[in-house]
């Protein structure tokens, strides 16, 4: 399909609708993206659903806007993957449940098990896992990073235990902190400065209320591909901030000095570097897409589909259109309402007259927050959620 295809849309003319750039791309273009879309998965995400994905790089898989449906959670092996150093592998891992994350910065800080979290009240939260580049590939400048579309996001139910629990556990945070910081497991290549490297993500204090400590992800030991043994999970907040394989949960006064932390995932003006005094990807805006119809459509009745999220708050609603925005409609949410983190699908049912058809979807959170039509550009190309950009253009024969 056109629109998951890593092609900017600058790249077309003026005013070209899909279908024509589409065209334009050619059938040898449009063939050869398929068949590396239906090629292999890398070994360690073999379990995962062949062909569903987009492979930007072994460590970067982005789901292809169709495959998400109108269920509430999307299954593991459709959901993306994103890795900044390799995954960890299961003889790295040892015994799951010997697993230990070493909690500081609280009264009494100490190294806690898995078997041991496990020990503690263990509490389930519906939440959508979004990469901060969700989306990039839809600015029309040049950007560095994966050129993500839709899919580089999923809605996920995961089970541990509240952060806010093993907190109390060990007598509290210690002082005053300002800072929760996670630590990924994964080994530091040799030869190289750790802070170049280590996924290591400070977020306010305050986002320990919703944290989880989990271990199992819609119902399953969290594979290693998604961070198990255990990962921190921040509702809520940016895919980066939900550290995986977490070996070390932090209560400091300051933010971590990892790069990922100082100057990487900061929004900047397009041009200039990212520093710690500009904001950091934390907290996910409202934003939805239209998963089906994509590039096709009968003539007659057509359920319109897709996906609303809040952030972080509860939606109020998704409205549609089928002719680029001049005209919008309240479409229906589908399904159980999993919480305010949760995203969830909608549809709306339409009678397309022979032709192109724009089609987008705009929601709006209770407080009133609504996608915008456009999305001010930022140098890395985070937090995309204009919806004019997210817009599909759908052909009635
Ligand atoms: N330890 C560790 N945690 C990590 C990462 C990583 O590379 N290592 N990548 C982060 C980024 S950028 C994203 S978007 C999410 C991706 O989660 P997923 O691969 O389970 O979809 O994990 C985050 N947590
Ligand atoms: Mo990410």
């Amino acid at each position: 399909m056109l629109d998951e295809l890593k092609v900017k849309r600058r790249h077309f003319l003026v005013g070209a609708a899909g279908a024509a750039g589409a065209a334009a791309l050619g059938d040898a273009g449009v063939r050869a993206a398929r068949a590396q879309e239906a090629s292999g998965l890398p070994d360690y995400v073999s379990w995962k659903e062949p062909g569903a994905f987009i492979q930007h790089s072994p460590q970067t898989l982005e789901t292809m806007r169709g495959e998400i449906g109108l269920s509430p959670l999307t299954p593991n092996d459709l959901v993306f993957v994103r890795n900044n150093l390799p995954s960890l592998t299961e003889e790295q891992v040892g015994d799951p449940e010997a697993w230990e994350v070493n909690v500081e910065g609280v009264a009494q800080p100490r190294p806690i098990t898995l078997a041991e979290l496990r020990t503690l009240g263990p509490e389930t939260v519906a939440c959508v896992l979004q990469c901060s580049g969700n989306g990039r590939g839809f600015f029309e400048h040049e950007t560095s990073g994966s050129q993500w579309l839709t899919g580089a996001a999923a809605n996920v139910s995961w089970t541990g235990v509240p952060v806010r629990t093993v907190v109390e556990a060990m007598g509290g945070v210690d002082g005053d902190k300002s800072f929760m910081t996670g630590t990924g497991g994964e080994p530091i290549p040799e030869g190289l400065d750790p802070l170049t490297v280590i996924v290591e993500r400070s977020v306010p204090l305050e986002a320990q209320e919703v944290a989880l400590l989990a271990w199992e992800m819609n119902g399953e030991p969290i594979p290693l591909a998604h961070g198990g043994p255990v990962r921190l999970v921040l509702p809520g907040y940016y895919g980066v901030n939900n550290v995986k394989h977490l070996k070390r949960l932090s209560f400091d006064e300051t933010q971590s000095q990892a790069d990922i932390q100082r100057s990487g995932y900061r929004v900047r003006p397009v041009g200039e570097s990212g520093a710690p005094d500009q904001p950091s990807m934390y907290q996910m805006n409202v934003k939805s897409w239209v998963t089906h119809p994509l590039r096709e459509a009968g003539t007659g009745r057509t359920q319109i589909w897709g996906v609303a999220l809040g952030g972080t708050e509860d939606l109020d609603r998704v409205e549609v259109s089928t002719d680029g925005g001049e005209t919008w409609e309240e479409a229906r949410f589908v399904g159980p309402d999993l919480g305010r983190f949760a995203w969830r699908p909608f549809v709306l049912a339409a009678d397309l007259a022979p032709g192109t058809h724009r089609i987008a979807s705009r929601a709006t959170t209770a407080s009133g927050a609504a996608q915008p039509r456009d999305f001010e550009p930022n140098h890395r190309g985070y937090g995309h959620n204009g919806w004019d950009a997210h817009a599909v253009d759908v052909t009635v024969q």
